[in-house]
């Protein structure tokens, strides 16, 4: 009877733990995502521009195919047409503060619908990216903030046609062992109009734009504590055909800046919240093990 009722709890925390993204809202339409405890009950079940997710647990494997659009994902029946220059609000559902690490957005040309489509075939364009935070906070820490909510533009000079759009939180708790980052990647259907006809160059493909020792990916976030952070993947599309390499280190030659003045802050502060990590951690090992 004991060890039901731990289970119990266990699969609750399993299935409460992380996040996925619920909607999208582009320029100003909402638009439902996949959402592995609800979409699969309803009847019928909608068309959506979002890619299927089978749980919201993480993919740890850079290697594997799950790493492009999440475990077992199926593209999503029908598309969102928008204006290139367009933001999208990615909303998640509520997201762990012990999950801290980077947010990044991608697109690739579908060549075609991309209901149809492959995703590990596709050359994915990074499109917007935040990591560690010039005050030491994480932008998991800002989407928290921000209602569980990030918001990243379209490039207003790409060609039109259809993208995959591809966006993805990254956990970096349990990434000082190899393959203990947790990606949490989704995808959704796009139709982009426009007069663009930028063809972003700098490109990667999922599986092979990560590997499981990039900087950014294999790294212990608590001890030391880091003053700077290489944010996987390609440089940021920036317009006009071309990406800017010297984003990342920009970003990171501030965060090295205005962290030391906070240190000695930061390092009071820690102590309480390693130890929160530490003892919350098992838990979720264990359930993740399980599941
Ligand atoms: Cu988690």
């Amino acid at each position: 009877m004991k060890s039901t009722i731990i289970s119990a709890l266990g699969f609750a925390a399993a299935t409460m733990a992380h996040g996925i993204v619920s909607n999208l809202t582009i320029g100003d339409e909402l638009y439902d995502m996949y959402n592995p405890y609800s979409t699969p009950y309803l009847n019928p079940i909608p068309d959506l521009i979002g890619w299927t997710v089978s749980s919201n647990g993480p993919v740890e494997d850079v290697s594997s195919a799950a790493i492009a659009c999440n475990a077992d994902s199926k593209a999503g029946a029908i598309s969102a047409t928008a204006a290139a220059g367009s933001s999208v609000k990615f909303s998640w559902t509520v997201w762990p503060e012990s999950h801290r690490g980077p947010v990044m957005t991608y697109m690739a040309n579908c060549n075609g619908d991309c209901s149809e489509v492959d995703a590990t075939t596709l050359d994915f364009f990074k499109i917007d990216e935040a990591g560690l935070l010039a005050d030491g906070t994480w932008a998991s820490d800002s989407i928290i903030n921000d209602g569980s909510t990030y918001t990243a533009s379209i490039p207003s000079d790409i060609a039109p046609g259809n993208y995959l759009l591809r966006h993805e939180l990254l956990a970096l708790h349990s990434a000082g062992t190899v393959n203990g980052a947790q990606f949490y990647p989704v995808c959704a259907n796009l139709v982009i109009t426009g007069t663009g006809t930028a063809v972003p160059t700098d490109t990667v493909k999922f599986p092979g734009g990560y590997s499981s020792d990039d900087a950014g990916i294999l790294l212990n976030i608590y001890y030391p504590v880091p003053t700077s952070y290489v944010i996987p993947g390609p440089p940021v599309y920036q317009g006009g055909g071309a990406s800017a390499s010297s984003t990342a280190a920009a970003i990171a030659s501030t965060s090295v800046a205005s962290y030391a003045s906070e240190a000695s802050t930061s390092v009071a502060a820690y102590p309480t919240e390693a130890s929160t990590s530490v003892a919350a951690y098992p838990t979720e090992a264990s359930t993740t093990l399980a599941a």
